[in-house]
């Protein structure tokens, strides 16, 4: 193999490997604000909300994406993990695809039994590649 060779693969190596998407460590697995607008990546951001203030019973996260123009877009599939994180797999529901309506908002119920600390795990994915995963907490 020439030299140029060899570099040219060197080079395409790196680029290959060079991801638009930023690493994600799973052990520090960001927390989305209320209210504040989260990046994704890729020129993807996002924001959150409940339909309706938390309380016992059925409550429905709400998470909409934008692309840097501000359109709302649904390139990228999601879900969702509720659970206490006091009482670790005493409420596990699973991961649980989030559905998405005609405007494009992307909706998981989540059945909060009992008061105290929840918390969701989130999984954005394109495809079949995780892009983030992230967590919302919240009291009820
Ligand atoms: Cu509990």
């Amino acid at each position: 193999m020439s030299k140029l060779t060899a570099s040219l693969m060197a080079v395409t190596l790196f680029l290959l490997s060079a991801s638009v998407w930023p690493q994600e460590p799973a052990e520090e697995m960001r927390v989305l604000e209320p209210g504040k607008r989260f990046e994704v990546g890729a020129g993807i951001h996002g924001t959150w909300e409940f339909t309706q203030r938390p309380q016992i019973g059925m409550v429905i996260l709400k998470i909409q994406l934008f692309d840097d123009k501000g359109e709302k877009i649904s390139p990228l599939t999601i879900s969702g993990r509720s659970d206490m994180p006091s009482m670790a797999g005493h409420h596990d529901s699973g991961d649980v695809p989030l559905k998405l309506n005609k405007s494009r908002n992307y909706l998981l119920p989540v059945n909060v039994v009992m008061p105290g600390d929840w918390e969701i795990q989130l999984t954005f994915r394109d495809g079949e590649r995780i892009v983030l995963r992230a967590r919302i907490l919240f009291d009820v």
